[in-house]
């Protein structure tokens, strides 16, 4: 393989760091964009050469007193908002970025970053772009299963919390996983540490000093690792690159019309790969805009911010999309600043989408996204049977899209078949999983989406269904071997297949089937649920429902026919009117 590299750096890096605390060639990390392609996207100036580090530095220097990021606090009445500007956020990341390299925390390490939607959050990161150790990106949902394998699997350095967050202490939880990962040397709290170390005191006095001492990344080198929602036993962990990234940014806020006089309202937790990047907080800084932050995304937090704050784009799922224009009637609160809504992560329906104008006064933008690269948008000035009937095109004239059938072989416009794509910000592999990229791309370096599209006659995507093994729980994606292997580890049970089930809020919810051993103590699904929670994950993947059966369908070929299953439920469901 000739296009694999070692750590966040590469082998041939021109100031001869490695950093990422690994011999040369020990194992094999991501696989980097082939060289014939990397110059095709530089030629076509997709790739610019930019880094986040610069890009935030660049833009403080262009103006250092706008604003950058609005954080609510806690306080409804606003008496708690912190505003920093764009030279108070970049000289805090610098300030940062200093006291993490006066930690050890440098260039290739990995850096797992739970926090939610606080204004922290930029500073961490960034500083962490700045010094070329890579961010990964939980999810504030996240609990121990999760944690601890992000934490040992990416052998990370640090682990970076709030202290308490929707009335969870997550310092106990960082106490359990760091006594159990040995790479693990610090945690840092926003807010009150505890036993750990607050994110307070690592900042550097002088930050001047990181400047001088460090020249950051290279544009081709890894900026983070993203979460996938998955299908496998484990979540595969995505390697972005600055380049890649930031173009996805660029493509996304000249379709978005994203420029300096946004104001980006980030109401799903930052770190999911749609607040952050469609065109999201980071495509609003890259364009020198506003983030606001909403600690949640429910209508009486985040409309009395879209008045108070002037905002005029924010991203939603589906199902916080129909929150917003069911609430939208009643609202004291004036929405007139509102001008586009971005609603994806699972399939909006098309009744829904055309209740959005008429409720909200705004503009609906359909994205389909994923972390893996590949964002399609519905364009602004698009006719509204397009903008309600698809899920979008694609970001780049550089993206290549192709639809299949189950042998590889591409279907004419109009069939539904599988998505594969290619091109200018979608990875070519997951990170440290070679097993996994053989049969998550093809040979050439598509990657398979999983998801079952058809392709209109002007090149817009409509998602019909997923050919992989996972329930999109209202953008909330849960991989059905992760549950399924939780659930057998229960002491009575023979066997496990978790399905999705039809659900008019969710879209989807889950249901779990579960053959018992024989002669084992019987359980009841409320035990059972217990029992899967209490192994530490996160909330949203516990079964909504479990089913209790002797044996479950097969298919022609032996294996258990999750077809039948989820039709034998969505039976069930109908039977009762649900
Ligand atoms: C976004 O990213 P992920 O990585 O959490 O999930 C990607 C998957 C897609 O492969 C697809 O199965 C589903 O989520 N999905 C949609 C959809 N948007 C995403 N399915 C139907 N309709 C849509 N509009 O979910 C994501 C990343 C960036 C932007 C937006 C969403």
């Amino acid at each position: 393989m000739t296009n694999v590299q070692d750590g966040g750096g590469t082998a041939a890096d021109p100031r001869g760091r490695t950093g990422s605390g690994h011999a040369p060639g020990h194992q094999p990390e991501f696989v980097a964009y082939p060289a014939e392609f990397a110059e095709r996207y530089r030629a076509a100036g997709y790739w610019r050469g930019e880094t986040f580090g610069r890009m935030l530095r660049d833009r403080a220097a262009a103006h250092p007193d706008r604003i950058a990021i609005v954080d609510p606090g806690p306080a409804p009445d606003g008496s708690t908002t912190r505003r920093w500007t764009y030279g108070e956020l970049d000289g805090r990341a610098d300030r940062m970025a200093a006291g993490l390299l006066a930690l050890g925390v440098g260039k290739g390490d990995r850096v797992v970053v739970q926090l939610p939607n606080v204004a922290e959050f930029f500073e961490v990161v960034f500083a962490l772009f700045r010094v070329g150790a890579l961010p990964v990106f939980a999810l504030p949902a996240h609990r121990d299963s999760e944690i601890r394998h992000f934490c040992a699997f990416t052998e990370a350095a640090a682990y970076v919390i709030p202290d308490v967050a929707g009335g969870y202490d997550h310092r106990e939880l960082a106490s359990r996983v760091r006594s159990e990962v040995p790479t693990l040397r610090h945690v840092l709290v926003a807010g009150d540490p505890g036993p750990h170390t607050a994110l307070a005191d690592v900042p550097t006095a002088d930050a001047g000093a990181f400047d001088a001492a460090y020249a950051g990344p290279e544009p081709h080198e890894l900026a983070f690792l993203q979460l996938s929602g998955g299908s496998t036993g484990v979540p595969k962990l995505i390697p972005r690159t600055h380049d890649d990234y930031i173009y996805s940014l660029r493509g996304s806020n000249e379709i978005c019309r994203v420029d300096e006089h946004s104001v980006y309202l980030c109401a799903l937790p930052a770190a999911h790969n749609f607040p952050l990047s469609s065109p999201g907080t980071l495509g609003a800084l890259y364009a020198g805009a506003r983030v606001v932050l909403a600690p949640r995304p429910s209508p009486d937090v985040a409309f009395p911010l879209i008045e108070r704050e002037g905002v005029t784009l924010t991203g939603l799922v589906p199902p916080l999309a129909l929150v917003w224009t069911e609430a939208a009637a009643a609202t004291p609160y004036d929405l007139s600043s509102l001008e586009v809504l971005l609603v994806g992560g699972a399939k909006f329906s098309e009744e829904a989408a055309r209740r959005v104008r008429p409720a909200l006064g705004c503009t609906l933008q359909q994205v389909f996204g994923m972390a893996e690269g590949l964002v399609n948008y519905t364009r602004l000035d698009d006719p509204e049977e397009i903008i309600v009937g698809t899920q979008g095109r694609p970001i780049s004239p550089g993206d290549e899209i192709r639809v299949v059938d189950d042998e590889d072989r591409d279907l004419p416009v109009g069939e539904t078949g599988h998505l594969l794509t290619r091109g200018p910000y979608t990875i070519r592999g997951y990170w440290r999983a070679p097993e996994h990229n053989a049969t998550s791309f093809t040979p050439d370096g598509f990657y398979r989406t999983g998801d079952v599209v058809r392709l209109t006659e002007d090149g817009y995507l409509v998602v019909e269904g997923r050919a992989k093994d996972q329930i999109n729980r209202g953008g909330e994606k849960v991989a059905a071997e992760e549950i399924e292997n939780h659930i057998l580890a229960h002491p009575s049970v023979h066997d496990a297949a978790v399905v999705s089930m039809p659900d008019p809020y969710l879209g989807e919810r889950t249901c779990a089937y579960v053959v018992l051993r024989e002669g084992a103590e019987p359980v009841r699904s409320a035990a059972l649920k217990k029992f899967i929670r209490g192994r530490g994950l996160a909330d949203y993947k516990v079964p909504d429902r479990v089913e209790f059966t002797d044996a479950f369908p097969q298919t022609g070929v032996g294996k258990v026919s999750k077809k039948d299953l989820r039709a034998a439920i969505a039976a069930e469901l109908a039977r009762k009117g649900r």
